[in-house]
């Protein structure tokens, strides 16, 4: 009979009977436990090995008998290195699935220990470690980055007393009020299961099916029918955690509190001709230029912002504030700055932290606490859920973009892949192995408990009378809009519901604009070339007289400089180099970026002689990479480029996109050709100076020439 006098008997890390068992664990400090483990490296002179360590010969051939004959199965390296990659991938998120993730801090600028024990929230000047993922929801892994569509903003922060996620959007409302109805939207949003497409948009018939026949979602719809959706950075838009949520104080009474990130950058964002177009210029738009904002040590932040109310005013608020589809206007509630946001650190493996980070929204801390929204509460069981279908094991804490900061002490174990696997022999409690045996013990003091809320009603599947105001605050919203917003929220339903097939489905669309503004509803039926159909029945009359929230305009929110943003410089051999300069200087000055396009990648030799290395040949620079663009040529460049294609598709796209643009005076016969030379206006502006080049400069602070939109699109003539 076989003897046990092995690992089982003496556990491995076992320190004999009469050592603590340790079973409080701190991710960084107990990785090589159960033997010390090496991390794997990259470095260059490294041995490669397979993953058992064994030092590879040859990685570039199989092994086979004879050199022209059968590979051999005894080829263990082959086998191992085809067999991972076979299972490198792991199940995209059923939403969210194009996301980008960075490092960083969050730091308390007002403490609100008055008014939540939170330990985040205690002391000011402390910093938290944070990972923050920015995403689009609809569109698979690889789909472009400025497709029209909300985007997801979810903050973890490693506090003291654990990590708190705050899983938001960058639109502070959401298409439902109650989780049940998540997949429904979500199916009708993603491709059609029959065809499987379209990809990443709502263009089409099962999405505006969908939402026709949910009037609930007509505040979202002017949201996402605005520009937010297709923001120029994702350092350039607001967050949102959407639902209200609890304050708690040391003594257990809460208070009700929104939470809003503010981007310093101010809001920013493309136009729809433009995103269309940058979507095939660069797919990883929004990604890249998180990366080179981080990498320029140019770190993207935003001021945590707070709006904290109590059951009073929730009580005599116009709208429920367990309802996700409603706001409270900033005019109401102001939001109180309690701290930042900084990204200051890029990720160094994609793979380990922007896919494999777990945001849940049940990961609260002492000092937060959940409301009855219903969204929230079906949220709190639907993260945890895909987290073990998209990571496979309950022990996707253990991963390190997961594992909390501090200390933490469970009774959990084993489960595939388990990477934390305390010693000692008390699994469980209550237990009497005393104090220093027996592992870890709740903590009334400092433990989590939960707000005593009296639940009032009886068990019932219905929808608050509370609820029931679809149009009040969509109405609010499109009011609150300068004309330009306005009309680029009437360009956009017009395009979406052009692409829907069934006029039915457009003129249920129309039924319901016609409750949020009459010009609106005038607009799209006229754009559609459709007469307005009845009006939708509404379940209670919408209120026409909210007043307009200057909070909830892009335009009058947008940056005060050109700070943060790029300029495209094109130039051709010849070029004067002095103005170049100067252009470039004051640029830099500006605490901004430019990049030299040219016709070829080697560069431009500029009238002096120096050579000006390019950053993208004229090919792949196109305009609408840029916040705005400059023109500097000789006049034989100009003649030159005045041929080509994509020189004057640079030119008249800026011009159409209502960007400030810089001109030489060489650059004329280009702007000839590209058909833009009469139009030119107080957004063109000639450079000719150094002097020049700075006006230039210090004029593009607001985001775009708006002036001329009404002379290059049909729609605003
Ligand atoms: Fe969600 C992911 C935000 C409603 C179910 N959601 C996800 C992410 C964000 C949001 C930012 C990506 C997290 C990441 O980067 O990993 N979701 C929201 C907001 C909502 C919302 C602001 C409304 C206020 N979500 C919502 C509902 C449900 C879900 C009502 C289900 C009942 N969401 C999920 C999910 C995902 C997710 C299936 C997919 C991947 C993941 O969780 O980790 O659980």
């Amino acid at each position: 009979m076989a003897t046990h006098t092995g690992s089982n008997a003496v556990p491995t890390g076992n320190k004999g009977k009469d050592a603590a068992p340790d079973r409080t664990d701190s991710y960084q400090e107990k990785q090589g436990q159960g033997g010390e483990t090496h991390q794997s490296v990259r470095d260059d002179g490294a041995t490669l090995t397979t993953s058992q360590g064994v030092p590879v010969a040859d990685d570039q051939n199989s092994l086979k008998q004879g050199a022209r004959g059968p590979t051999l199965l005894e080829d263990f390296h082959f086998r191992e290195k085809i067999f991972h990659f076979d299972h490198e991938r792991i199940p995209e998120r059923v939403v969210h699935a194009r996301g980008y993730g960075a490092h960083g801090y969050f730091e308390l600028t007002e403490s609100l220990s008055d008014i939540t024990r939170a330990d985040i929230f205690q002391r000011v000047g402390e910093k938290t470690e944070a990972f923050v993922r920015f995403s689009t929801v609809a569109g698979s892994k690889g789909s472009p980055d400025v497709a029209r569509d909300v985007r997801g903003f979810a903050v973890k922060l490693y506090t003291k007393e654990g990590n708190w996620d705050i899983v938001g959007n960058n639109i502070p409302v959401f298409f439902i009020q109650d989780a049940i109805k998540f997949p429904d939207l979500i199916h009708a949003a993603k491709p059609a299961p029959d065809r499987g497409f379209p990809q990443a948009q709502t263009a089409h018939d099962n999405f505006w099916d969908f939402i026709s026949l949910s009037p609930e979602s007509m505040h979202m719809v002017m949201w996402i029918m605005s520009d937010r959706t297709i923001p120029r950075s994702f350092r350039m838009m607001e967050g949102f955690g959407v639902h209200t949520f609890r304050l708690v104080d040391a003594d257990g009474q809460s208070s009700y509190v929104k939470f809003h990130w503010k981007p310093k950058l101010g809001l920013q964002s493309v136009v729809w001709n433009e995103a269309v177009k940058l979507n095939g210029a660069d797919p990883d738009f929004h990604r890249r230029d998180l990366w080179d904002a981080i990498d320029a040590g140019d770190f993207p932040e935003w001021e945590l912002g707070v709006q904290i109310f109590d059951q009073d005013f929730a009580d005599n608020f116009d709208f429920d504030v367990l309802d996700a589809t409603k706001i409270i206007p900033e005019e109401l509630v102001p939001v109180r700055i309690v701290g930042r946001l900084v990204l200051d650190r890029l990720v160094d493996n994609f793979f380990a932290t922007t896919e494999q980070v777990a945001f849940c929204t049940q990961n609260i801390v002492p000092g937060i606490d959940f409301t009855n929204d219903p969204l929230l509460q079906g949220r709190n069981f639907s993260y945890l859920d895909t987290q073990l279908k998209r990571l496979g094991s309950p022990n996707f804490t253990h991963l390190p973009v997961n594992a909390p900061r501090c200390p933490f002490a469970h009774f959990q174990q084993d489960g595939h892949m388990a990477m934390h696997n305390p010693a000692g022999r008390a699994n469980y409690e209550p237990n009497s192995w005393g104090p220093a045996q027996g592992g870890p013990r709740e903590d009334p003091a400092r433990g989590f408990t939960s707000v005593a809320a009296r639940p009032d009603g009886d068990k019932l599947r219905i929808r608050p009378e509370s609820f029931a105001d679809h149009y009040s605050q969509a109405r609010q919203f499109y009011v609150s809009q300068t004309s330009i917003e306005q009309k680029h929220i009437g360009d956009a339903l017009v395009f979406e519901l052009s692409k829907v097939e069934r006029p039915d489905i457009r003129s249920r669309m129309l039924s319901h604009l016609m409750h949020i503004d009459d010009a609106l509803a005038n607009t799209v039926a006229n754009g559609l070339g459709l007469s307005l159909p009845e009006k939708a029945k509404a379940a209670v009359a919408p209120k026409t007289d909210l007043p307009p929230s200057d909070a909830l305009s892009i335009v009058k929110n947008g940056p005060q400089t050109f700070a943060g943003r790029k300029l495209g410089l094109l130039v051709s051999d010849g070029a004067d180099a002095g103005l170049v300069k100067a252009l470039m200087d004051a640029v830099k000055a500006a605490d901004a970026l430019c990049e030299v396009i040219a016709p070829k990648i080697g560069g431009a030799t500029l009238s002096d002689g120096t050579l000006l290395p390019a950053q993208q040949k004229i090919d792949g620079g196109p305009s609408v990479l840029y916040d705005a663009v400059a023109v500097i040529l000789s006049d034989e460049g100009a003649t030159l480029l005045s041929k080509d294609a994509p020189s004057k598709d640079f030119v008249a796209d800026a011009f159409a996109h209502c960007k400030f643009m810089g001109l030489s005076p060489q650059t004329r016969p280009l702007l000839v050709k590209a058909g833009i030379a009469e139009d030119l206006d107080d957004g063109c502006m000639g450079l000719e100076s150094a002097d020049d080049a700075k006006a230039f400069v210090a004029a593009l602070g607001p985001l775009r020439f708006w002036d001329r939109e009404a002379k290059v699109d049909l729609d605003a003539m």
